[in-house]
């Protein structure tokens, strides 16, 4: 049993993905939980913030920083939930459409819990770490890790940015932040999981930083339980963690509803002891996943692969 009681928070915004579709992730793996006779999402509070179309998408398009108006205020409000629930002492469970709800997810706990270390462990295939400055795409959920650390990269500048988009950058990334501070997350209270697929820009921060990386290369010599305890014992100075679960960090094979599978991920036994091993952790104040994309497969392998996963890892909390 868990000290803290958990909750669960969905958050389906979507328009942070160059494909649509993973609005519909959420309550596709709680649909799937229920009719396989799985308690979980019976046991506890749901809290949904859904996406608003506030103003059209098209009114002042950003094509380094898609949706971004847009974006900030979805965030905000899922800042200000997560915020809520855990400062009310919950554990949050955080189910998401597009990985740049990881931006309000992080910044709702940086804010319940300030003045704290954050530790933020990112189990993905990718870095998700460019800026709008170096963005090939313009899609905010490969930007999210970067909001996190706070570095633009502006060194490997690719793209010019207008004022808008700078400035709606700045106040999405000052989101988590208090009091003027500059450097919320410290690198060094960064871990990643299963990373394989990533550009120069985003390596090159990686190298900068020396944030820790585990590739799958380290999964296969050294074994997932032993990588989790190096990332515990890394992380030890980090008061709270933050850990996001991008379902693309598994392999291919488990299934392709995701955006951008990516061949040797993790499989299912090592992404269950991840969610498991993290979830009971008492640092852990937030665990989310992310990017199920129901309308890539006809047969909602995704989902039901992650509705159980749910059951197994968090299925007696
Ligand atoms: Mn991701």
């Amino acid at each position: 049993m868990l000290h803290q009681k958990p909750c669960v928070l969905i958050s389906d915004w979507e328009w942070g993905a160059g494909k649509q579709g993973t609005s519909k992730g959420p309550d596709t793996v709680i649909k799937l939980s229920e009719s396989a006779g799985f308690p979980f999402f019976n046991n506890h509070t749901i809290t949904y913030i859904r996406q608003e179309q506030i103003i059209d998408l098209d009114e002042s398009p950003m094509p380094f920083l898609k949706n971004g108006q847009q974006l900030y205020e979805h965030q905000k409000r899922l800042c200000k939930a997560t915020y809520d629930l855990n400062n009310q002492g919950c554990k949050v469970l955080i189910l998401t459409g597009d990985h740049s709800n990881a931006i309000g997810g992080l910044s709702g706990l940086c804010k319940a819990r300030e003045g704290k270390n954050v530790g933020v462990i990112w189990i993905d295939a990718h870095m998700d770490l460019h800026s709008p400055y170096t963005t090939p795409s313009g899609n905010v959920h490969g930007m999210s890790m970067n909001a996190i650390l706070g570095d633009d990269n502006v060194e490997f500048a690719s793209n010019a940015i207008d004022t808008v988009s700078a400035d709606t950058w700045q106040k999405t990334k000052q989101l988590k932040h208090q009091n003027g501070e500059k450097n919320r997350v410290k690198p060094n209270h960064i871990v990643y999981i299963g990373v394989r697929d990533f550009e120069r820009q985003e390596e090159a921060l990686v190298q900068k930083h020396d944030i820790r990386c585990y590739y799958p290369e380290d999964i296969a010599e050294k074994g997932m339980s032993a990588i989790l305890a190096e990332t515990l014992d890394y992380l030890e100075d980090c008061d709270y963690l933050y850990v996001s679960f991008d379902v693309d960090s598994m392999d291919p094979s488990i299934s392709l509803g995701t955006g951008t599978p990516v061949p040797d991920g993790l499989n299912l036994q090592d992404s269950e002891t991840v969610l498991s091993t993290f979830w009971k952790h008492p640092k852990t104040q937030v665990l989310e996943i992310t990017e199920v994309n129901p309308t890539l497969e006809s047969d909602n392998e995704m989902a039901k692969a992650v509705a159980g996963l749910i059951h197994r890892s968090f299925g007696n909390s």
